[in-house]
Parts: structure tokens; sequence; C-alpha cells
């Protein structure tokens, strides 16, 4: 079976999860259940990052450990995640001894190379970013004035200490090159030139460990030292695939990292080079979506206005925010969350479109036929053409979701179901079986069974358990998503005659 590795960040332990972070993770589990159903060998990693000053800072100010805060904000995601219906393979901490072997073994991989050496750091610091700024860099930002940071725009202090650096700047024209190369590497495209202007501008070497305070991975052979927590959380990539005892991991170079925006430079300059130093396979694909709002405000701890995942559970399925959150937005931009739109896009989508036609063909399957499929006769054209349809959705669904484009997925699925419901208008099932048409009637119904039936298999990836639902019926069998394979169901014509269908049970119903 051929590999597939799809990663979201691991998320900073010093706060609550919130909409930003489910939103990354369940883009990857719809890419995860995807290649599952394709037959991958899957391996899907979430996880958190536990070190760095941020997280001690928020610690201290708790009057707490880091680890114990550490340990309830694990607790929140590993209890979170499952309500989401997130099938991660692994979930990794940084603050566990196979991940601190593994950012040890790196970086002595980094220091073996050469591509490390000891020195001085004096210039600042962001701890809300984790991100060290040169004097001229907040300058050309015009953030001298204010001493804050480009990136947040929150203060940034002055760091003096004795520090290791990674040679990055030695990497400059090589990763130019290789970004040039793979024109996929990275994504979306406005992304990549974001990325190709800031190594043009020139990169300097980058301090990599931190003495004044003590939360992270020692480093090794100079324990006063702490590793700096981005070359640390970066490798997270690797050690839960068993590295270094596996040193060519089957699942390494990962397919896909999913990021937000905010964390590019990181993923897309730093983690090449690093891995480019340590003579490792680079990451196929890096994608950097675009930032939620939440109606029309940025979400901040100060605002108080950060979605929680528990308040969204509550009124809203899982599936259905797992839906919204892919379709609302198309993947790589920025979007407004606001519970209008959720509900617009549910009762025309999901309630009228898909609801609506399981509704009607089981309906009329039961009223003409108890629910049992007929034979089907003679295709006519306009059964072909939906076939077709049907067969042109499965191949573009998986070339789209190659390239993460989660909206257009989605869209591509609902013109099989608006399609669906004109061939029940055009059709008038009522008049065939008012006509006592039962031929044609039970080519009519068969094709909208089997037309359901592949629209809920490519749905399952973004909605699991609705997707169930809508197969229990069509199948009248118990079914679970996670052991669907489009290999034994995505084919035509799978449902013979005589097979029974359950009576309809909305799984859609309009909200209000
Ligand atoms: O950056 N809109 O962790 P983090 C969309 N530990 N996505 C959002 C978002 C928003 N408003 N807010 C957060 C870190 N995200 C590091 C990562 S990886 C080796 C280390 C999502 O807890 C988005 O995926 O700050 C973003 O990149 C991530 O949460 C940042 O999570």
């Amino acid at each position: 079976m051929q590999p597939y590795y799809v990663t979201t960040p691991i998320y900073y332990v010093n706060d609550e999860p919130h909409l930003g972070h489910i939103y990354t993770t369940i883009a990857a589990d719809v890419l995860a259940r995807h290649k599952r159903m394709s037959s991958f060998d899957t391996f899907f990693l979430t996880g958190v990052d536990e070190h760095g000053q941020k997280v001690q800072q928020a610690a201290e100010t708790r009057g707490i450990e880091p680890i114990e805060l550490a340990d309830t904000v694990v607790a929140r995601y590993e209890s979170l995640w499952p309500q989401l219906e997130i099938s991660n393979d692994d979930f990794i901490r940084t603050s566990s001894e196979r991940h601190k072997k593994a950012a040890q073994a790196m970086w002595r991989r980094l220091e073996n190379a050469g591509a490390i050496y000891k020195g001085f750091y004096e210039d600042w610091y962001c701890v809300p970013c984790e991100t060290y700024w040169k004097e001229t860099q907040l300058k050309e930002a015009e953030c001298w004035e204010s001493k804050t940071c480009p990136d947040c725009k929150r203060t940034v202090e002055k760091v003096q200490e004795e520090s290791y650096f990674f040679r990055l700047s030695g990497f400059q024209d090589r990763l130019i090159e290789y970004i040039k190369a793979n024109p996929d590497f990275i994504a979306p495209e406005s992304r990549k030139n974001e990325v190709l202007r800031f190594i043009e501008s020139g990169l300097h070497d980058l301090s990599v460990s931190r003495t004044t305070f003590s939360w992270g991975v020692p480093v090794p052979g100079d324990e006063d030292h702490v590793i700096y927590v981005w070359i640390d959380a970066l490798t997270n990539y690797l050690s839960a695939l068993g590295f270094p005892d596996q040193e060519t991991p089957k699942h390494w170079p990962a397919d896909v990292h999913l990021i937000g925006k905010d964390i590019l430079r990181f993923h897309a300059i730093y983690w090449p080079a690093m891995l480019m130093a340590a003579d490792l396979p680079l990451p196929k694909r890096i994608f950097a979506h675009g930032w939620w709002t939440v109606e029309g405000e940025k979400m901040s701890k100060s605002l108080g206005n950060a979605l929680r995942p528990a308040d969204l559970l509550a009124d809203y399925d899982a599936d259905v925010i797992r839906y919204f959150l892919l379709r609302e937005v198309p993947f790589g931009q920025d979007g407004d969350f606001s519970f209008d739109a959720l509900k617009l896009r549910y009762n025309s989508e999901l309630a009228n479109d898909i609801g609506n036609l399981l509704n009607r063909s089981l309906a009329m399957l039961n009223k003409y036929n108890d629910g049992v499929l007929g034979e089907p006769g003679e295709e006519e054209a306009c059964d072909r053409a939906l076939i077709a349809d049907v067969e042109g959705m499965q191949r573009d669904v998986d070339a789209l979701l190659n390239r993460q484009a989660f909206h257009l997925t989605l869209e591509r699925i609902s013109l099989v179901v608006r399609h669906g419901n004109r061939y029940v208008e055009d059709n008038a099932p009522w008049a065939l079986a008012k006509a006592g048409d039962t031929a044609r009637l039970n080519t009519v119904l068969y094709h909208l069974v089997e037309t359901l039936r592949l629209v809920a298999l490519q749905l399952a990836p973004f909605m699991p358990v609705k997707v169930e639902a809508m197969l229990a019926q069509i199948m009248s069998a118990d079914v679970n998503a996670s052991e669907l394979m489009f290999h034994d169901l995505g084919g035509w014509g799978l449902l013979k005659a005589g097979h029974p269908c359950r009576k309809p049970e909305p799984v859609f119903p309009r909200m209000d």
C-alpha cells in the first residue's frame, strides 16, 4: 500500500482549543479519511507544542508548573478530537521522551553537518510568536518606535544571551532553487511568492537556543541551553514516525503539512533548511490556509470572543461544523464565521439539496415499490448523463482533494445532487407510477438510489456520521464510515434489483 502522511501544526498549550485549531485539524482529517478510503496506508498526526517561553510564562501566571498546564490542555484536546470525529493515528506531545530524543538527534545531525555554531544573540524576541526579530526588521516593518512584533503587533523584548546559531544564511540559494524547481511545494501560489520574496530579501543565521529559561529540550552536551522551541516543535513531524531509531521512516517525507498562514515562514524556510542540513528528504507540500474571524472580528483573548468548540458542539452536530468550515471559505483564503452563514448554508445545501433528494427518492421507492429496487430497464440519455456525472465527480473529487481544494470538492458533489433533483423533476416518477410505466419507474428510482449511495460515499470524509445515517437507509444495514472503501463500493451498479431500502428518516432536518 502506498503511504500517505498528513499533519496539522502542533498547538501551543498556553491556551484552550478554539475555532482556528479545529479548522486545520478537520481539514487534515478529511484528507486522511479520503486517503484511507482510497486504500492508502495513511498516517494522520496532530499533537501539542508544550515547550518555550510562552508556555512557561502562562504557567507562571497561573502559579503552576508548565507540565501541569500542558496536561490540562492536552486533556482538553484529547477529549475534543473524538467529539469532532477526528481520526488521528497518533498524538504527539513534545514533552514525551520519544520526542525529546528525536529533537536531540536532530540537533546532533545539524551539529555534525557543521550547521550549528556558538555565538551571542543581542536583538529582539516576540514571546507570543516565539520569534526572533532584528532591529532592521522592526524598522522595515515600522515597528521600531512601538517595539512591537511585525506579525502579531504585541510588545517585543530585548534578549541578550549566549546562544547557538543555525547557519540559515547558507541555505538561501538552495531554498530558492528548490522552491522554484518544485512548483507544488508551497501552496497557495500567493504564499509561495511571499516565501520567495522573504528569502530573496536575505536570510540571517538563526538563534536556536536559549539560556534565560529552562522549559524546553536541553541542548545535547550543553545543558545550560534549551533548544529553541521552533526547532524542537518542527521535529515533531519526524519524532512521531520513530525518528531517529527509524532514520528513513516509511511515512517520511510527509505528503502535506497543513498549517495556518501565521506559521508559514517556519515551515517553508526553517524546516526545509533544517532538513537540507540534516540530509533528510523535504516534505512534498506545505499548504498555508487563511485566517478566520468571528462575526467580523479578530478572535482575541482580550476581546474574549474566541469561538470555543464546546459551545459550537452544544448547538450543532460535528458534521455540520465540519461541512460548513470547509465549504464556506476557499481553503487558503481568509474567512468570517457567522451563525447566520452557517444556518443559510445548512438549510440550502444540506437540508434542501441533499436531504431533499434522499427523502423524496426513498419516499417514492417506498410508496411505489415497498422500498425495494426494481430491475432497471433500458437506459435513456438522461440516465447515462447522470451516471457520467457521478463518475466524473469521483475523478474530480480525488484530483481536487490532492490539491486541498475542499470547497471545490463540496461544490462538485453538490452539482451531482442538484443534477439528481433535476432528474427527479424531469422524469416525474409520480407520473410514471400513475401511467403504470413500471419499467421506466424502476429505472428512474434505481438511478436515484445509486446516485445517492455514491454521493454519500464521497461525502463520508467530510460528514462521517451523517453519511452513516444516509447509507443505513440506502443499504438497510448498519454502516461504519471508517470501513468504507472506494475500491469495494465506488462502482456504479453495486445495488441489485430486489435490494430493500429503509423508509426515509430526515438526516438533515431544517434549522430555524
Ligand atoms: O503556532 N484561523 O501553535 P498555535 C485559522 N505551536 N486558523 C487558526 C486561527 C484562526 N483564527 N488561529 C489558529 C503554533 N489557527 C505552533 C505550531 S507546528 C510545528 C508549531 C490554527 O497553537 C492554524 O493552523 O498558535 C495556525 O497555524 C495554528 O492554529 C497555530 O496554533
